[in-house]
C-alpha cells in the first residue's frame, strides 16, 4: 500500500457493532493529518494564519505553549515566526500522538528550541509563556474543568500575551445548529467520508467532544482573566478565537 493511502483515515469505514467512544490511540494517531484535515473545515486555513498572530504577540525569551499538540502542526506552523530566545512546549496526554510529533518536529523545525511532555494539560504547570494554542482540544476537556485551565493559562501568560482557542462551536438556535452541523457533514462527503462513516463517528464523539457556543467561549475567557476576547475566523460550526490579556 501507498504511503498516502496507509495514512487516510478509514477508522469507521466498515459498520462496527458497536461504536466505542473515540479516544486518542495508535490507530487515530497514524491518520490523523489526513482525519482532522478532511473534517475540519477551517483547519488548513486555521494553521496558515496562526503565524501572523504569534508575531505579533510573542515576545522574546518566553515560551509558547501549544496545549493538545497532537501531531505538532500548530508549533510548526508558527516557530519561524518567532522572534529570539522563545522555547516551545508541545503538551499532549497521547504518548501514540506525541511519539510522531517527536518525528515531525525533528524534521519541520531541527534549529528550534522546542520540547515535548506528555501529561495530562489539567496538571500543567504553565509560566513565562505569552503565546498559549489551544487548538480543537478544549473541546475534549470535561466543562467543569474548563474554567479553571483557562484561568491557569491566563495566570502564566505574561502581560500582553494571548490564547489562540479554536473550537467546534455550537449554536443557541435550532435551526442554526441543524443547518451548520448539515453543512458540516456536507464538508466531510465533499471529502470523501461516507454517511456510514459520518455517522459512527458522530456517535463516537457524542459524549467525548462537547461544543460551546461563542457566547459562552467569551464569557469564560473574560471570567478566566483575559481582558479583550475576538472571533477571528469561522467556518460552519468552527471557530478560533484570541484572547488577550492586557499589557500592565
Ligand atoms: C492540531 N492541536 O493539529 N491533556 C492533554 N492532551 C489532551 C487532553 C488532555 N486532557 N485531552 C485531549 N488531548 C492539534 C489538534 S486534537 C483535535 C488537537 C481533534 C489531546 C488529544 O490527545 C489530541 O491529540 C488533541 O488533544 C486534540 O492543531 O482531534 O479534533
Amino acid at each position: 500500500m501507498k504511503e498516502k493511502d496507509a495514512r487516510k483515515d478509514r477508522i469507521y469505514a466498515d459498520p462496527l457493532s458497536k461504536v466505542g467512544g473515540f479516544v486518542f490511540d495508535e490507530s487515530v494517531a497514524h491518520v490523523f493529518d489526513d482525519m482532522i484535515r478532511r473534517s475540519v473545515p477551517c483547519y488548513a486555513m486555521t494553521l496558515s494564519l496562526m503565524p501572523l498572530i504569534a508575531q505579533r504577540y510573542a515576545q522574546k525569551n518566553s515560551t509558547i505553549y501549544d496545549l493538545g499538540c497532537s501531531l505538532g502542526a500548530g508549533l510548526a506552523a508558527i516557530a519561524r515566526s518567532l522572534p529570539k530566545g522563545t522555547s516551545l512546549v508541545g503538551v499532549d496526554n497521547s504518548q501514540s500522538m506525541l511519539n510522531r510529533c517527536q518525528i515531525n518536529l525533528q524534521d519541520a523545525i531541527p534549529e528550534k528550541k522546542w520540547s515535548l511532555k506528555c501529561s495530562d494539560i489539567l496538571d500543567l504547570d504553565i509560566t513565562n509563556a505569552s503565546v498559549v494554542i489551544l487548538n480543537f482540544t478544549l473541546q475534549f476537556i470535561p466543562l467543569e474543568s474548563r474554567l479553571p485551565l483557562l484561568s491557569r493559562i491566563a495566570k502564566g501568560l505574561e502581560p500582553g500575551g494571548v490564547l489562540l482557542l479554536s473550537e467546534k462551536i455550537r449554536f443557541e438556535d435550532e435551526n442554526t445548529q441543524q443547518g451548520l452541523t448539515d453543512l458540516h457533514h456536507d464538508f466531510k462527503k465533499a471529502n470523501g467520508y461516507s454517511d456510514l462513516e459520518v455517522s459512527q463517528k458522530r456517535a463516537a464523539i457524542e459524549n467525548v467532544l462537547i461544543p460551546e457556543s461563542i457566547q459562552e467561549h467569551r464569557e469564560r475567557l473574560n471570567q478566566a482573566g483575559f481582558d479583550h476576547s475576538e472571533v477571528w475566523l469561522q467556518c460552519f460550526n468552527f471557530a478560533s478565537l484570541l484572547a488577550i490579556k492586557a499589557s500592565d
